[in-house]
Formats: C-alpha cells, sequence, structure tokens
C-alpha cells in the first residue's frame, strides 16, 4: 500500500471507530518505515478532525466522538514502543507537569504530549484530566517541575489555563516555573494574554518549545 493510502486508510479507521483496524495500521505503518509520530499527526489524526467537524455541524454525535478516540487511543497504545525506543537522551532532559485542565475530559493530545516529552528525556508528571488549579499547584510545590503544560480543548475550559496561572501567582510560585498552553482553542496570542510563556500547537513543537524553555531557564 502507499504512504498516501496507508494515510487515508487510518484515517477512515479512526472516523468509522474501529480501534483493532487502527491497530493492525499501525503495524503496517511500522512494518513501511513511517515514522511513528508522522503516522499520527499525518495518519490517524486528520480522521479525529474530520469526526470533530461533522460533530459540529450535527451530523456526528457524543458516542461517535468516542468511538473514533478509541480508536485514536488504540493506534496511538500501538506506537507508543517505537516513540519510546525514538528516546533521544537517556539523561534527564527536566521535569514536567502536565494536566487537562479543569472541567475537561479531552486526554489524548494532552498524553501524547506527554508521551513525546518522555521520548525526549523528560520526567513527566501527569496529572490526567480534569485537573483543578489546586492540584496544579499540589504538583508544583511536590515535583517542583521545570515547566507545567495546560492543555484545553473546550473554549469554556480556556479560562481555567489563567485560573492554574492565578493560582500559582498566588502561591508565589509563578517565578519558579515555565508555563506552556495547548489544545485547539489556545493560541500564542492566548498565552501572551494569560501571562503563560509559551504555547505550542502539536507534539512536535511542544517538545522543541519545552527544550527551549528549560535550556533559557
Ligand atoms: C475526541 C473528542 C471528544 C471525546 C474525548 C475522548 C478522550 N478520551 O479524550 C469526548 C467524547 C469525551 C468529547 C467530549 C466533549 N467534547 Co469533544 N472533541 C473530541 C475531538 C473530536 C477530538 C479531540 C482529540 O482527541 N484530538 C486528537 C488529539 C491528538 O489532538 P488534540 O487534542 O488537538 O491535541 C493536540 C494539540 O491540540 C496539542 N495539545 C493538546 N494538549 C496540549 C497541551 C500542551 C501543554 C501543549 C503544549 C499542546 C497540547 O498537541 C496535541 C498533539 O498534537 C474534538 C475535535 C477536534 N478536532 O479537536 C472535539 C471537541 C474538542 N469537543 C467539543 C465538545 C463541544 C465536546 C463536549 C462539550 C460535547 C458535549 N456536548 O458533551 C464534551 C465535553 C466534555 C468535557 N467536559 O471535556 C468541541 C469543542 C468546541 C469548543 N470550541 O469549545 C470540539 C472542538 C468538537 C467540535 N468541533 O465541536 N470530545
Amino acid at each position: 500500500m502507499s504512504q498516501e493510502r496507508l494515510y487515508q486508510e487510518m484515517a477512515q479507521a479512526v472516523i468509522a471507530g474501529q480501534p483493532d483496524r487502527a491497530r493492525a495500521l499501525a503495524g503496517e505503518a511500522l512494518a513501511a518505515g513511517i515514522e511513528p509520530l508522522d503516522a499520527i499527526e499525518e495518519g490517524f489524526k486528520p480522521g479525529m478532525d474530520t469526526v470533530g467537524e461533522a460533530f459540529a455541524c450535527g451530523e456526528a454525535f457524543i458516542p461517535d466522538l468516542m468511538m473514533s478516540g478509541e480508536a485514536l487511543k488504540a493506534a496511538i497504545a500501538a506506537l507508543e514502543p517505537e516513540l519510546m525506543a525514538r528516546r533521544q537522551q537517556r539523561q534527564v532532559a527536566g521535569k514536567v507537569v502536565i494536566g487537562t485542565v479543569q472541567g475537561d475530559i479531552h486526554e489524548i493530545g494532552k498524553t501524547l504530549v506527554a508521551t513525546m516529552l518522555a521520548a525526549n528525556g523528560y520526567e513527566v508528571h501527569d496529572l490526567g484530566v480534569d485537573v483543578s488549579p489546586a492540584a496544579f499547584l499540589d504538583a508544583v510545590r511536590r515535583f517542583e517541575p521545570d515547566v507545567v503544560g495546560l492543555s484545553a480543548l473546550l473554549t469554556t475550559t480556556l479560562l481555567n489555563q489563567e485560573a492554574v496561572i492565578t493560582t500559582l501567582r498566588e502561591a508565589g510560585l509563578r517565578d519558579r516555573v515555565r508555563v506552556i498552553v495547548g489544545g485547539v482553542p489556545a493560541s500564542p496570542e492566548w498565552a501572551t494574554e494569560i501571562g503563560a510563556d509559551a504555547y505550542a500547537e502539536n507534539a512536535t513543537d511542544a517538545v522543541r518549545v519545552v527544550k527551549e524553555l528549560t535550556s533559557t531557564k
């Protein structure tokens, strides 16, 4: 199968919500020598975006999003050992606390960013989803990370990225960490507006930006 055809099949497996098919295609991509992150970003994720657009138009429903999410998760899980095998450096490059902010349960993108950071030598503490500002604060006190990553996929929960920054500031800890924000509704302008240090659009970009933040700290 050509690479282009394989990418189309991957997107289709996510659109149709077929975890087994997605897993099998992940295996085919590896066998064909495709980089695992390329398979995710260029093959599987576009399928997820298509489902998201269909949902926005009322042509797909919550169960469809969930099934597609399961297919994407299955593909990422199948590719994860290879992502980790490409680990760049064995030495710990820095510590990152990451989570999806309060009120938001979207986990797939945040988890992918966490995996890629771990694969690049960072010690990552993933707090999960629906994480309150107080829980981020506790984690900053406990793990003393270099960077805090905040994910938000909803316009309504975007404000909770700002709430975490405010909480850190009030606790006198804002200057001890760098804050990076991400997720579909976030943007570089939003990052500046709420006093975050950076924004990254996807997992590759997140690794690049976190490297910059940890080298200039
Ligand atoms: C799958 C999905 C769900 C699943 C999530 C399953 C799961 N286990 O995560 C379920 C069904 C639970 C869900 C629920 C809802 N969803 Co939803 N969902 C999606 C969908 C289709 C895909 C998200 C996804 O996983 N993408 C794949 C990953 C790999 O990409 P990603 O998340 O964008 O992450 C990348 C980047 O954003 C970035 N990134 C992400 N996090 C971070 C963090 C940091 C620090 C950095 C640097 C970068 C970064 O890097 C990632 C990797 O490249 C999106 C549409 C879309 N295209 O995004 C809608 C979408 C986000 N959902 C939406 C909505 C409305 C909802 C609901 C409110 C629906 C409802 N009426 O109940 C609920 C909200 C539940 C809640 N309280 O959170 C809307 C949001 C609209 C808005 N502007 O607010 C969207 C945009 C769909 C749409 N077009 O209408 N959803």
